[in-house]
């Protein structure tokens, strides 16, 4: 019998001299270099189905936040969560396979080591964002999947955080623990019905523009407000930057990186005095907020400033609930996030921060540990969890007054707000609008709640980022050695500073990240670490 297996890959050949990493995003380069890394994902998700005895598993096609000519793929586990980190490095294996012959031979040896029964069946989900070369992809990923004679459902175009939505709701369909309808109109209803809920009657103030990035998010936040209830009676949205026709326009001048990157509003946008803006990224798993004041000066409110407004806005219903015993409230942070901000969770809230690693799966992680975990990175990507044993105590919860009676509703609302599988843009600016809506605040309330250090982050480009070794959730550089005294005597210089250098996980760089009392004395110690970090990297 012919191995389909190879055929897949003699198909899709590997470019020679490329050398592929699983990342934290999953692989991720120029479009151009990927054929046969898609083919040989295929491959490693049927795998993946079959080792998980036929369950669904996700790949999804972005390249996020870069520019137009990049691509990605992503596998996604049973229930949206990231691929598990044992199947990373399977795959990143998988990619860098010379011969069609080897990827076949891996392919058994995997299904060997791994007990996997090769006839079993297995089931993929596909999706992909608006990039041009994604169709070409796509059709990479179907000649894998078809070679290891897979089952698959190709949803066309989603948001990274639908596609999450899909697999976990095929998952779940028909158990006690069904997330939802695995269809678009599924996701729209089950969000527009939570955000209408939750909100309960209350108007948010103004309006909300919404900057898409050219992205996939365009098309998808058009269909959302179909569902939405009318602007009369909740949220206005203006949609801008939705222009997926035109492929080249993707996340340039606008999205949620550009935002957060420059501390600048995109330069099309056109919008008045305190008016509520918002940015997503290319697949719509990020989203940052933003205002101009009276005075035109730009104001951001960043992924810390969502995660400090939702952990709040749920440490009040979870008291208002009569909860506040049984359950507890955390927030998990990087090294990235504002120390003003940590300072606000800790000292006023009152509330446990936990810090990980860059990378989103870190944080979920440490977020599964809590009873609430709100996570969020400070560019914006981020979501809330709910522990199993917490669901089960504010579903079982009897309310004592009519307080208690509204505030557990709102609270359960929330819960389907928050898209439970992953970050999401759309899921999480309809929360932050209710958390505003029940607040009374606008944009200017939000930002007083405290002020943000002045902050640096800088990219330096060395012979080799991997000599970078960190501790300490990556805030403290063990190697090379000798390098982190030098940083600790140039942060000891300033007021409030803080500072700390890693290699990049998405690009061949390391970043530097200061803050400090000033903006002068951060862009100074960012500066000075920069230069050390160049001159360990040059040696
Ligand atoms: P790297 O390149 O490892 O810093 C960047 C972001 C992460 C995360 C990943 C994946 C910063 C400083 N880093 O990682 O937060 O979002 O990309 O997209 O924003
Ligand atoms: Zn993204």
């Amino acid at each position: 019998m012919a191995d389909s297996i190879a055929a897949a890959a003699q198909k899709h050949p590997a470019p020679e001299g490329l050398i592929y990493q699983y990342g934290t995003a999953g692989f991720r380069t120029k479009a151009e270099v990927l054929d046969s890394v898609m083919t040989r994902c295929g491959l490693i998700a049927a795998l993946r189905s079959r080792a998980l005895k036929g369950k669904w598993i996700g790949v999804m096609i972005t390249a996020s936040h870069n520019p137009p000519e990049d691509n990605g793929v992503k596998l996604v586990e049973p229930l949206g969560n990231m691929l598990q980190e044992e199947w990373e490095v399977l795959s990143t294996e998988m990619a860098n396979k010379a011969t069609p012959e080897d990827v076949s031979k891996f392919y058994h040896e995997i299904a060997a080591r791994f007990k996997i029964d090769l006839d079993a069946p297995a089931r993929v989900v596909v999706a992909r964002d608006t990039r041009a070369s994604g169709a070409r992809l796509l059709a990479c990923v179907l000649d894998g999947l078809k070679g290891a004679g897979a089952e698959h459902k190709d949803y066309g175009f989603l948001t990274t955080p639908q596609l999450h939505y899909m697999v976990r709701c095929l998952n779940t369909e028909g158990t006690k623990d069904s997330y939802g309808t695995p269809t678009e109109d599924g996701y729209y209803e089950k969000f527009a019905a939570a955000f209408k809920t939750a909100l309960k009657g209350k108007k948010p103030s103004g309006s909300l523009t919404v900057d898409c990035a050219n992205g996939v998010g365009g098309p998808k936040l058009t269909e959302l407000i179909k569902h939405l209830p009318p602007k009369e009676e909740a949220l206005e949205i203006f949609v801008v930057n939705d222009n997926v026709i035109k492929p080249e326009a993707l996340n340039v001048d606008c999205g949620a990186d550009y935002v957060k990157t420059n501390q600048r509003a995109p330069p099309s946008s056109k919008v008045g005095p305190n008016d509520r803006c918002c940015s997503l990224d290319g697949d719509a798993d990020r989203v940052v907020f933003y205002f101009k004041d009276a005075n035109n000066m730009f104001h951001l409110l960043d992924g810390d400033r969502i995660a400090t407004l939702v952990a709040s806005f749920l440490g009040d219903l979870v008291r208002q609930s009569g909860l506040s015993d049984s359950i507890k409230i955390g927030v998990v942070q990087t090294a990235y996030a504002n120390g003003a901000a940590t300072n606000y969770v800790e000292q006023h809230l009152k509330l446990k921060v936990d810090c990980t690693p860059t990378g989103v799966k870190y944080l979920h992680h440490a977020a599964e540990k809590l009873d609430i975990g709100v996570y969020f990175e400070a560019n914006g990507h981020g979501t809330a969890i709910f522990s199993v044993d917490t669901l089960e105590t504010i579903a079982k919860h009897e309310p004592k007054s009519t307080a208690q009676k509204e505030a557990l509703e709102v609270l359960r609302a929330c819960i389907d707000l928050i898209n439970q599988a992953v970050g999401d843009a759309l899921s999480d600016f309809m929360l932050v609008e209710v958390v505003l809506a029940h607040k009374s605040w606008g944009p200017q309330e939000w930002l007083s709640t405290y002020n943000d250090l002045p902050n640096r982050l800088l990219k330096v480009i060395v012979n080799d980022r991997k000599i970078f070794q960190t501790t300490d959730a990556e805030r403290r550089l063990v190697k090379p050695d000798g390098i982190q005294t030098k940083i600790d005597q140039e942060v000891q210089k300033v007021r409030q500073g803080r500072s700390f250098a890693r290699a990049s996980g998405t690009e061949d760089a390391v970043r530097v990240y200061a803050e400090a009392a000033t903006k002068a004395e951060a862009d100074d110690l960012a500066r000075k670490v920069a230069e050390i970090v160049k001159s360990f990297g040059s040696a």
